[in-house]
């Protein structure tokens, strides 16, 4: 138990409510942004560049170093939940066609602003801009891409070619991919049935991927083809796992499928808008109406629930193309816990008021997404405590949680800090709020991700509640 942390977190046992001198030991936003940027420059890694640098889910508007005004507008779901608007979004940015995004809410965590269902008004999306006009339905926004945009990479084959034949094949096998996986994910009767019928669509499509030479679907280059089953074999790969317990990636099962992943992987655009395990088994349900687990899945679900008592807490288990959630670049901890450092320090505002929903009052108004409250309210009387606690999160991920703790037992043995048992419940229960929340893409990529769940847990622990 670290002593010191717990002092500062107000778990002692003193009864003052007054925080401001219970928490100062964690250090001021100020001095977490000063560690920041010596960090940033130690390691040689700073924030990109929103507009040209590499795909980034909070970049709002992309020129790709061309002059000029965008020409097309994308409205896309505000949670990067979406498969549809995944992948106009990856073909946008592979072909890099300037463009403005607009983040709209699905209605499973929000509502849409009247001004968006006054242009579309089922509120489905994707939407496209171009010169003004509105386009919906993904298939026609991306042909419409090809059409327009022919002097930007082209992703498909010359129409008539057989190379095109052979794509619409693929794009056809997409579909009855989808059609196969959605109701063995989603009904509980003839689970081996629909297995079965599943297992032999991903063999087909692992054939197609042997047969087009690879490691892509049409070669050596990436495609539309991609675009369109890079969002589909994501949510696969994450929720057959966790709700079947069939691991899909990283086993040699599908070995031309763990291939076509590690070559997205190499892709700075698919890796800047791919999600996670986590954040897909969480996004499923609310939009498919429900997904049916099998007792199989326990397991591996716990795994990623981080609910097993190992995969969230440090020492995390390394990530790597044949982990249980394959990621081929691997990670690079030092980077990942600055990036995730850096986004808790410039964005502390939020993310206290955030979190503190978990110690506060759950929205009069709730929506489908368990994990999504917009109405709710944070524990006002908390703040100064979640503030705190987050404040030690971001210094742990600064230091290392080893560094921290000795730094903690230091500042107890020097009797520094008084606390109150009164905030300690609510600060970890801030801190659980946030850790099962953080999205990824939205949020972080999937390395600084879990660095943040873990350090949270961190914290938890040691507030011991
Ligand atoms: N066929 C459409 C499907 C689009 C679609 O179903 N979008 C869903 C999100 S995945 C949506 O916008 N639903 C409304 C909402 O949830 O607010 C396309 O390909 O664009």
């Amino acid at each position: 138990m670290i002593a010191g942390l717990k002092k500062a977190l107000g778990q002692d046992g003193g009864q003052d409510l007054d925080c401001s001198l219970h928490f100062s030991d964690a250090p001021s936003w100020e001095a977490l942004e000063a560690m920041v940027n010596a960090r940033q420059q130690e390691l040689g890694w700073q924030p990109p560049d929103l507009e040209t640098g590499p795909t980034n889910p909070l970049a709002l508007r992309r020129t790709f170093n061309q002059p000029g005004e965008p020409e097309v507008k994308l409205y896309r779901d505000s949670a990067a939940w979406c498969p549809y608007c995944e992948r106009v979004w990856l073909q946008l940015e592979e072909k890099r066609i300037p463009y403005t995004i607009e983040k709209i809410n699905m209605r499973c965590y929000g509502d849409k602003p009247p001004e968006y269902t006054r242009k579309v008004p089922s509120g489905l999306l994707p939407a496209l801009e171009v010169d003004g006009q509105l386009w919906t339905e993904s298939a026609e926004i991306m042909s419409l891409l090809e059409e327009r945009f022919p002097e930007h990479k082209p992703l498909l084959p010359p129409a008539g070619s057989r190379e095109a034949a052979r794509a619409d094949l693929l794009l056809r096998l997409e579909r009855r991919l989808y059609s196969d996986w959605l109701p063995w994910l989603c009904q509980g009767w003839d689970n081996a049935g629909k297995r079965a019928r599943f297992e032999g669509t991903m063999d087909a499509v692992d054939a197609e991927l042997a047969r087009g030479g690879g490691p892509y679907f049409m070669g050596a280059e990436l495609s539309l083809v991609e675009c369109v089953f890079a969002p589909m074999l994501e949510r696969i790969a994450a929720s057959i796992p966790y709700y079947k317990g069939l691991l899909v990636r990283g086993t040699g099962r599908w070995p031309n499928v763990d291939r076509w992943f590690d070559a997205m992987e190499t892709r700075e655009t698919y890796l800047g808008l791919k999600s996670d395990f986590y954040t897909h088994v969480q996004d499923l349900p609310p939009q498919l109406g429900g997904c049916v687990s099998i007792p199989e899945a326990a397991e591996v679900a716990a795994a990623i629930d981080g609910t097993d008592g190992r995969s969230w807490h440090l020492p995390l288990p390394p990530l790597t193309r044949t982990s249980l959630e394959p990621h081929a670049p691997g990670e690079d901890p030092p980077v990942d816990t600055l990036r995730a450092a850096a986004r808790l320090v410039g964005n502390h505002a939020a993310v206290t008021r955030f979190a503190a929903r978990g110690c506060g009052r759950p929205g009069r108004r709730l929506v489908s997404a368990p994990l999504a409250d917009p109405t709710a309210e944070p524990g006002e009387a908390y703040l100064p405590a979640v503030d705190a606690a987050l404040r030690h999160v971001a210094h742990a991920l600064l230091v290392g949680a080893e560094a921290k703790q000795r730094g903690a037992d230091a500042l107890s043995a020097g009797g520094k800090g008084s606390g109150s048992g009164f905030v300690a419940e609510p600060a970890a229960a801030a801190l659980a709020y946030m850790r099962d929340r953080v999205g990824v893409p939205r949020d972080l990529p999937l390395p600084a991700a879990r660095q943040l769940r873990a350090h949270c847990n961190f914290a938890i622990d040691v507030l011991g509640a």
